[in-house]
């Protein structure tokens, strides 16, 4: 049987290489066990994308809302009726009448062509920020210059590793070799999370930190290393700006204040800052989690001072690592300059608040690779704003729930069924995803669906390629002149991207105004407060296997409590919990664990087959930095559901 190549799409760090063999109404996808990173092991996920290709769920044509009931139209009739909703909203209103959601459904580089077409338009209505992880990303830009890490293989180097925010052995699985590896070679895993992890597991020492204080630990244990003069005292005269500013401000952060606010003992901070100073070269394997706060910009610019402030930048074994942005201007963009096009945008986490009074009105949206109405906070008000867009159209592979609240569905190819390129911000991997079968049903390739679209709206200079091959040479151009990587050459395997260093830094060349580390005197930390109505922190963190809201939790909601916490109403394991915020409620089986933090109820997101999420207890709010939702920033209550 043949193998082809291909890779996993998902928004996943990892971007597993992929064998696909055909087999009838199936596709059997393993991991490549020749590739360095993926080693022949695909998590759950990546195996279900195969059954999702002839799954019931399969969207194969495209349909249009007929009342109650959905009914099947031509691609003629789908394209005209899309044509005369996108021409008659600019003749009314002009473009800012559409709304285009889009998110990273996919890591394929041809998908960003639905951007590339509604700026082509002259630009749209859009969403500006990040709901995933903009607070820590300009977090790092504004101290560094830039989002860069070392690679995986240098973890190799690192005498102390911590897990902060992050849980590699669910949310990045493939670097766990690399962490039991260092071990191996004698380094220490710390893992510093409210929630004892799976990757707790294989760790040294775990310190159970309150949500929403990282910023002020980092600056707790920067005050016992400057007080005991534990810094790196060349490094910080040599590549750092603001030196006393961010002194001055650890300085007020005592250590007993700070194991109040944080939860975490002043031993146990003696502990980690000895750690942090002395057991070098330290790496910080950064989560997005802990920047999902209202201060979570601030927190992750505390610990990237942290770091520097202890010489932990710019050294094999050594940094902050949250993702990288090399791939970025290396390859060919899709997407048009923004001198071609002028769009209107407001901020993820009050988008809905926001459409729902702009003007003009949006009288059109489309939806592409996302599923906003269940993974964008405030769930409630994003189901009035859909009740007031007059025409919604989403492009998807499954009838998503925002699909089943619209009124056109566009079904598009999944990765199997057209070739494309797959790079994600943590992997140094290009991969060709080649395609593995025809189409199933009528489904139509992104590329196709908007070119088609440009065609008919007189926009078609913009899309000048015929098919997605040529596409992908354009976007490889660069690479393949500079570095001979060619879609040839790529589909002997996926190619290590030669630009890509093993440590990030390694000159100092910081990319600041200034060239150096710079770092903050003002850094804005979370005030916790008191909480009397809704006194627990509610954490909606990813899902062990699922993907957000793909990959169905059919038996519905679960609630992890701690069983002192759970005692305190009465909660047995099994039972039904009501859980409610400010904003909403819903009801979740009850889980015991010792793990979770006892002031804290944790509800992983996810969808259940009614297409209900997480996010109708979340309230949208901006982060301090980088426009970022955040989605833990939220109090709870709970009780018992007596009703059965
Ligand atoms: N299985 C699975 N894997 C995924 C995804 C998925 O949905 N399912 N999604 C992918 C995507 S899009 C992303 S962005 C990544 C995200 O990957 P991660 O950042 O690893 O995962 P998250 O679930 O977002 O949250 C990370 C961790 O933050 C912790 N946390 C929450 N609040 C705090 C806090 O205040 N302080 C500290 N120190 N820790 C805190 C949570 O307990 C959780 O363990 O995962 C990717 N991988
Ligand atoms: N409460 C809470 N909410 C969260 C989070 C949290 O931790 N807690 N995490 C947030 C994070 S980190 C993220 S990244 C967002 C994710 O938010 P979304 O990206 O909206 O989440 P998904 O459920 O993965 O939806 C992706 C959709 O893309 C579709 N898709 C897949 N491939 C293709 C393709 O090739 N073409 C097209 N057109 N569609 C495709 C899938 O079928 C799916 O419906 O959710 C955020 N929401
Ligand atoms: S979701 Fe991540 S770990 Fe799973 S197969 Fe895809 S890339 Fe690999
Ligand atoms: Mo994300």
């Amino acid at each position: 049987m043949t193998m082809v190549r291909s890779a996993c799409p998902l928004n996943c760090p990892d971007g597993c290489a992929f064998l696909v063999e055909k087999r009838e109404n199936s596709l059997l996808i393993k991991g490549d066990p020749a590739n360095n990173i993926t080693k022949g092991f695909i998590c759950s996920k990546g195996q279900a994308l195969g059954k999702r290709v002839f799954s019931p769920d399969r969207l194969k044509f495209p349909l249009l809302r007929q009342g109650q009931r959905w009914e099947r139209v031509s691609w003629d009739q789908a394209y005209l009726l899309l044509t005369e909703a996108i021409k008659k909203t600019l003749d009314d209103v002009g473009p800012w009448g559409i709304f285009h959601h889009y998110d990273y459904g996919s890591n394929g580089v041809l998908r960003e062509l639905d951007q590339r077409f509604f700026q082509a338009l002259g630009g749209v209505t859009e969403p500006r920020g990040s709901m995933c992880w903009g607070a820590g990303y300009q977090a790092q830009e504004l101290d560094f210059g830039g989002v860069f890490s070392n690679s995986w293989e240098d973890l190799e180097d690192a005498k102390t590793i911590v897990l902060w925010g992050r849980d590699p052995a669910v949310t990045n699985v493939h670097l766990i070799p690399h962490l039991l590896g260092a071990k191996k070679r004698g380094a220490r895993v710390l893992v510093i999370n409210p929630i004892r992890v799976k990757s707790a597991e294989f760790a040294d020492e775990y310190y159970q930190v309150r949500p929403g204080t990282d910023g002020a630990l980092a600056l707790g244990l920067s005050h016992i290393i400057l007080r005991e003069r534990w810094q790196d005292t060349l490094f910080i005269q040599n590549y750092i700006q603001g030196f006393e500013g961010f002194a001055r401000r650890a300085k007020e952060f005592f250590p007993e204040k700070v194991a109040a606010i944080t939860g975490v003992g002043v031993t146990q901070l003696t502990q980690l800052a000895r750690a942090v100073s002395h057991a070098g070269p330290v790496s910080i394997i950064l989560g997005y989690g802990l920047q999902r706060y209202i201060k979570g910009g601030n927190a992750v610019r505390a610990i990237d001072g942290l770091a520097a402030i202890s010489g932990n930048i710019g050294w094999a074994g050594a940094g902050v690592h949250y993702a990288h942005q090399y791939h970025q201007g290396k390859m060919n963009s899709v997407l048009l300059p923004p001198e071609r096009y002028r769009s209107r945008t407001y901020p993820h986490p009050i988008l809905a608040e926001e459409l729902l009074k702009a003007d003009p009105a949006i009288q059109l949206a489309v939806v592409t690779r996302s599923n906003p109405l269940v993974q964008q906070p405030n769930s409630q008000l994003w189901r009035d704003l859909w009740r007031k867009i007059p025409f919604k159209v989403v492009i998807d592979t499954v009838l998503t729930e925002t699909a089943r609240q619209s009124d056109l569905v566009l079904p598009a190819a999944t990765i199997f069924e057209e070739e494309d390129l797959v790079k994600t911000s943590w992997s140094p991997l290009i991969h060709y995803a080649q395609k593995v079968l025809e189409p199933q049903g009528e489904v139509q390739a992104e590329p196709v669906i908007f070119t088609e679209l440009a065609k008919r709206l007189g926009i078609e200079k913009d899309f000048p390629y015929a098919s997605s091959r040529e596409w992908l040479e354009f976007v490889l151009q660069p690479l393949s002149e500079t570095y001979e990587i060619s879609l040839d050459k790529l589909a002997q395997g996926p190619v290590y991207a030669p630009y890509i260093p093993k440590v990030a830094w390694e000159n100092k060349d910081f990319k600041t105004p200034s060239g150096k580390i710079e770092l903050s005197s003002e850094l804005d930390l979370a005030d916790l407060g008191e909480a009397v109505e809704f006194p627990y922190h509610l954490l909606t963190p990813h899902p062990g296997n699922a993907m957000h809201s793909q990959f169905h939790q059919d038996e519905g909601f679960k609630v992890f409590l701690h069983p002192d916490l759970a005692e305190k109403f009465r909660l047995n394991h099994g039972d039904q919990a009501i859980v409610e915020t400010a904003y909403g409620q819903l009801v979740a089986a009850v889980v015991l664990s010792e793990d979770i933090h006892p002031e804290t109820v944790v509800l992983p997101e996810g969808t259940t087959s009614e297409g209900l999420g997480v996010n109708q207890l979340i309230l949208g709010k901006c982060s301090d930095i980088g426009e970022s939702t955040c989605y833990y920033e939220m109090r709870c209550q709970i009780r018992k559901w007596y009703l059965d």
